[in-house]
């Protein structure tokens, strides 16, 4: 959870880029250390196998602004994605604030894709997290490749809404990333809330800091 320092007026909180192995969870981080100046960010460390699959996790702290006086200080973790680290991402999800899922747009990766997001909703549950109410969003990487699996695809699959439960959220919420889109809709009588989404190219840096930012903004607002 989101640690307030009043000495050294500094906010710290933690995110999480979960989501199936080679997705590009690792990509994210290198993008963001290459591209914040030094003076931003601490030293990225990454527990990697030989083949560079994440072992254990990668961390880069980044400060990323002041807000009404705090330095935000974001410490950015990545989990393995291979099946088989299940007890490494669980542990790594402890004390969140916020998540990117970080998906693998190719079609024979969907199936990996599903996998992932509901082993994220199970582990978070399983430490008594919302993921419905957490600051959430998904980005949809690999865009580049000639077998992406279109957007809509993507969104049936892994973001296709959960139910609103609280009545002052039923209302229409326009996306602010897409035209003519809805986070919040009424679908068929019933009001249906969606994440963000961003498309991304993580080799090159394409929807990073955008996927980052948004993130980032939406923790901040959930700090009230
Ligand atoms: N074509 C393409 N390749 C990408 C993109 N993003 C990442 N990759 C490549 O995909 C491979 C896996 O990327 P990683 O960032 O290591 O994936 P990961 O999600 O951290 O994988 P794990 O640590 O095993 O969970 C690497 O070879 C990356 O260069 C992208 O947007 N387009
Ligand atoms: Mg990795």
């Amino acid at each position: 959870m989101s640690m307030i320092n009043y000495a050294s007026r500094e906010i710290n909180c933690k995110l999480v880029y979960y989501g199936p192995g080679l997705g590009g969870k690792t990509t994210n981080l290198e993008h963001v250390y290459q591209k914040v100046a030094p003076g931003s960010r601490g030293k990225m460390i990454s527990l990697a196998t030989e083949t560079e699959r994440t072992l254990f996790f990668d961390f880069l702290p980044v400060d990323l602004g002041t807000i009404r006086g705090f330095k935000t200080r974001f410490h950015l973790y990545t989990v393995p994605g291979q099946v088989y680290y299940n007890a490494s991402r669980k542990l790594i999800l402890k004390g969140v604030d916020g998540v990117v899922f970080v998906a693998d747009s190719q079609i024979d990766r969907m199936e990996a894709n599903i996998e992932a997001m509901q082993n994220l909703y199970d582990n978070m549950s399983e430490h008594g997290y919302d993921l419905t109410t957490i600051p959430f969003v998904i980005q949809y990487n690999k865009r580049d490749l000639p077998n992406a699996a279109p957007i809509n695809d993507l969104q049936a699959s892994l973001n296709p809404g959960w139910p609103v439960e609280e009545p002052s959220k039923m209302r229409p919420m326009p996306d602010p990333q897409h035209e003519g889109e809805f986070l919040i809709q009424q679908i068929e009588g019933q009001w249906i809330e969606r994440v963000g989404y961003y498309e991304a190219v993580a080799l090159n840096g394409e929807g990073v800091f955008d996927t980052l930012k948004a993130l980032s903004k939406l923790v901040i607002k959930n700090l009230g």
